[in-house]
């Protein structure tokens, strides 16, 4: 069994239900379980600015996939949320699944960069990530207390209904 981390966003079409219905999707995967779900957070766009606020959350699971059969399946996932591919770089979107970490590998492959290429710079994946496992160390030896004193919350907050 691998842990890895699983990062949620959205800011289209209700992102709070679809972040709550990826967390569903998830504990549904094949050859796997969820561990633990991070709190919903409010985080303001990163990219092009004329977008909604986006829903940001992360999801620790244990799994027996591999990494690209994981990506099979989170891709799987943001499709069936209506996710549509455009070609605007950091555009919104219904659902977006990033695989943060699988265990300590570092993959550099065609479809899969693990760890995700921009973890270390975003505030909506490392406090999210921190309240789950707030003494992780990244594959690098980076400790992710070290990364939070580095990234600015950016008007981050635990999304309240
Ligand atoms: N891919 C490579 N590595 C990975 C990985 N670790 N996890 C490949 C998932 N996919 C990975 O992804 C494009 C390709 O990346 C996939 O086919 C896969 O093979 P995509 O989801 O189609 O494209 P994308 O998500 O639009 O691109 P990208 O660069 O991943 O977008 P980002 O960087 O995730 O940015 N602001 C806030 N506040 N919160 C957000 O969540 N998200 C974005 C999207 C922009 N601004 C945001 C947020
Ligand atoms: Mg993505």
């Amino acid at each position: 069994m691998i842990t890895c981390y699983i990062a949620i966003g959205s800011n289209l079409s209700d992102p709070v239900a679809q972040a709550l219905d990826a967390m569903d999707a998830l504990k549904s995967l094949p050859k796997s379980s969820v561990i633990q779900c991070s709190s919903l957070y409010s985080s303001t766009p990163m990219g092009p600015a004329n977008q909604p606020d986006y829903i940001n959350a992360v999801v620790k699971i244990q799994t027996e996939l591999t990494p690209l059969e994981l990506l099979d399946c989170t891709q799987a996932i943001e499709l069936e949320q209506g996710r549509v591919r455009k070609d605007e770089r950091w555009g919104p979107r219904t659902l977006d699944l990033d695989l943060i970490l699988y265990g300590n590998e570092v993959i550099d492959s065609e479809r899969l960069t693990v760890p995700h290429y921009g973890m270390k710079e975003r505030e909506f994946v490392l406090y999210p990530l921190a309240e789950i496992t707030p003494n992780l160390q990244l594959p690098d030896g980076t400790e992710l207390t070290n990364l939070l004193t580095q990234v600015d919350r950016n008007g981050l907050s635990v999304w309240q209904a």
